[in-house]
C-alpha cells in the first residue's frame, strides 16, 4: 500500500491568512506570523525568533497594550527626533519584518534617516531588509559600512554608516542588544529604544525606554509626531524632554510585571 498524502498542510507554509479569526491569541499568532515571514525572506535571523520569545512573554505580562509610562516615553522620544540635528531610525532584522511600514513612516514624519544594523549581518540579509524598506517606500537607506566603526563594540555592530550613526545626535534603536545601545550612549548620543523587557540592559542604559511592543509603539510615535505637527513649538518639545525621567518610566514598568499594576 502506497504512502497516503497528509490532509495536513505543511505548517512551515502556513498562510498568514489560516490564522482563524476566532483564535483568543489572534493578533500575537499574527505577529508571529511576520516573524515567520521575515526569516523566509531573509530579513529575520533565527536568533530573531527567540528574542521574539522573550519580548511575547513580557508583553504578555504587561497585558498587551501602550501603558501610560510608554505613552509618557513615546512623547519624549519624538520631541527628540524632531528637534535632533540628524536623527537615524537603526533597522534590525526584528523591526523590519514587524514594522516596515511604519519605520519608512516615522523616518519620513521625524525627517530621520534609516540605517540597516544587525547583529547576524550577511550581505544577503542586508540586501534582503533594503528590498523589503523599499517595497514600503524606503528610500535612500543607508548601510553598514567599514569607513565608520564604534570601536568600543566587539560585534558586527560596530560597523555603521559615516552619513548615519556616525554622526547621529540622536539614534533610535528599537528592538537593541544592550552593548551597542552603551557604546552608542558613550559614544555622546541620544538613545532611544522600544523594548518590552523594562530590566535589560539596552532599558537601563537607553536615554529613553519605550517599554511596548514595536508594533504598537512604533505606529503611536507616527501619530505623536503628526499630533505636534510641522509647526510644532520647539520650547514646548524640550519642555517636554526635560520632564521626562527613563527612572521613573522603567519603575512603573517593573511594577506592573512584579505586582499587575
Ligand atoms: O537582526 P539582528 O541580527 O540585528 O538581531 C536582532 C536581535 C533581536 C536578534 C538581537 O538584537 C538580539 O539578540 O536581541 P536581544 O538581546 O535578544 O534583545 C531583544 C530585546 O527585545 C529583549 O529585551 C526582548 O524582550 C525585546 N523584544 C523582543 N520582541 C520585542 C521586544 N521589544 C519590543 N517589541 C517586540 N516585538
Amino acid at each position: 500500500m502506497g504512502c497516503q498524502p497528509s490532509p495536513f498542510s505543511d505548517d512551515q507554509d502556513r498562510d498568514p491568512e489560516s490564522v482563524l479569526d476566532s483564535h483568543p491569541r489572534r493578533e500575537s499568532l499574527l505577529i508571529r506570523e511576520k516573524l515567520v515571514e521575515g526569516v523566509r525572506l531573509g530579513i529575520t535571523s533565527q536568533h530573531g525568533l527567540i528574542a521574539h520569545g522573550r519580548g511575547e512573554a513580557y508583553d504578555y505580562l504587561l497585558g498587551e497594550r501602550t501603558r501610560d509610562f510608554a505613552e509618557t516615553a513615546i512623547k519624549a522620544a519624538v520631541a527628540t527626533m524632531l528637534l535632533a540635528e540628524h536623527p537615524v531610525i537603526s533597522v534590525n532584522g526584528n523591526a523590519a519584518a514587524l514594522a516596515p511600514e511604519e519605520l519608512v513612516k516615522l523616518a519620513d514624519a521625524t525627517s530621520s534617516r534609516l540605517e540597516i544594523n544587525l547583529f547576524h549581518v550577511s550581505d544577503d540579509r542586508v540586501a534582503a531588509i533594503e528590498r523589503h524598506l523599499a517595497n514600503f517606500g524606503g528610500t535612500n537607506i543607508l548601510k553598514p559600512t567599514k569607513d565608520a566603526v564604534i570601536t568600543t563594540l566587539q560585534s558586527d555592530r560596530r560597523y555603521v554608516n559615516p552619513d548615519g550613526i556616525a554622526r547621529a545626535d540622536v539614534v533610535f534603536v528599537p528592538l537593541e542588544d544592550g552593548d551597542r545601545c552603551a557604546a552608542l550612549r558613550a559614544a555622546g548620543k541620544t538613545v532611544i529604544t522600544v523594548d518590552l523587557n523594562p530590566l535589560s540592559r539596552t532599558s537601563r542604559d537607553a536615554s529613553i525606554t519605550i517599554v511596548d511592543n514595536v508594533v504598537r509603539a512604533i505606529p503611536r510615535m507616527i501619530e505623536c509626531a503628526e499630533e505636534y505637527g510641522t509647526h510644532y513649538d520647539p520650547s514646548s518639545l524640550r519642555n517636554t524632554i526635560q520632564c521626562f525621567d527613563n527612572q521613573a518610566v522603567l519603575a512603573a514598568a517593573e511594577s506592573v510585571l512584579r505586582t499587575g499594576n
